[in-house]
């Protein structure tokens, strides 16, 4: 077993090396008006992270380092809770793909509409019209999402560095502990594990002039401890574990269970990802896995996903509950 991060030396670093977004305390605020009010109406609430985090290299920022994530995973994931009655609190990067907007994102606009005016007639006295056949399923996609709205099932909020990411992370996990074991956290962004402190990065743009660079990188805080702990203790928590090697994803996955103690890793290979995944709890395993039936229907494994965790969630809420 894995010794357990310190939480309060966590919290320490967290608050002393990353710097605070202004904006923390109001989307804070927002969050648990929204956590409060689906929690009456009788909803659970998930938390989605998705995309991946930008660790800047200077701190007037030309160069960073990112990572592979797009996004899919979480945008896709969040309509499938939607559809299964929770409402979504989406933290996301800035333009990684976004519920339902993301099936029409390979569409370039001006191609799908046609302008239709009177012979020579001025551009601003015509009509703009769509070619529905360019846009797959537009009209059933923008229905759900004009339902989601009207409902306000659906609380977007953006970060694009770390420390945005961290700190907004930490806003979230205590604004949802007032609504206890309905609240789900769904970890799917792709976080980088390495960083360089503010005291520690140049100013200005590293001049190549220099010669070749040389980084040295600290670890990035292990948040889902306090998470777990301290921020929302009673709330079910599912991270997601990415390899390269699969020979050693389930082992990481175990390991990550024994050390943070939450209740459910979603494994996964980079290649594979899109058609299988392992579903790890401390008593369970689940292989989750596409057929080519399954592929041809446009079937996605995060229905699946969404799925098996929800009905975990239930058993969990009512456990708590008895
Ligand atoms: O964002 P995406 O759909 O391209 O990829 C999803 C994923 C691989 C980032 C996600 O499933 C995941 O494993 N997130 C955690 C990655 C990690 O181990 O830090």
């Amino acid at each position: 077993m894995m010794a357990e991060p310190r939480t309060s030396s966590i919290e320490g670093k967290l608050s002393e090396e990353f710097a605070v977004p202004s904006h923390v305390d109001e989307v804070k605020e927002k969050m648990a008006a929204f956590a409060r009010h689906h929690a009456e109406a009788g909803r659970k609430v998930v938390l989605i992270t998705s995309g991946g985090t930008k660790v800047p290299l200077e701190s007037r920022t030309v160069r960073f380092l990112d990572n592979f994530s797009s996004g899919r995973r979480g945008a896709s994931s969040a309509e499938y809770f939607l559809d299964s009655g929770y409402a979504v609190i989406f933290l996301h990067r800035h333009r990684s793909l976004y519920p339902y907007v993301r099936m029409f994102l390979t569409v370039n606009m001006l191609d799908v509409l046609q302008f239709r005016g009177a012979e020579g007639a001025a551009a601003n006295s015509g009509d703009v019209v769509i070619n529905q056949q360019l846009l797959p399923n537009i009209a059933k996609v923008l229905k759900r999402y004009n339902e989601v709205k009207d409902g306000t099932l659906l609380l977007p909020i953006e970060f694009n560095t770390l420390s945005e990411y961290l700190h907004l992370l930490k806003a979230a996990a205590q604004a949802l502990s007032s609504i206890g074991s309905k609240a789900m956290f769904y970890l799917a962004a792709a976080v980088s594990d390495f960083y360089i402190p503010a005291s520690e990065m140049p100013e200005h743009k590293i001049q190549s002039s220099n010669g070749p660079l040389q980084l040295s990188m600290k670890m990035v805080p292990k948040i889902l401890s306090p998470l777990v702990k301290d921020w929302a203790p009673q709330a079910f928590v599912t991270s997601f574990k990415l390899e390269t090697d699969s020979s050693i994803l389930i082992d990481k996955a175990r390991r990550a269970l024994d050390t943070y103690r939450h209740q459910a890793v979603v494994a996964n290979v980079l290649d594979s990802r899109r058609g299988y995944v392992v579903v790890v709890t401390p008593e369970t395993q689940a292989e989750l896995i596409l057929t080519d039936e399954d592929v041809k229907n446009e079937v996605e494994i995060e229905d699946r996903i969404v799925s098996n965790l929800t009905s975990a969630h239930t058993k969990f809420i009512t456990q708590q509950e008895g």
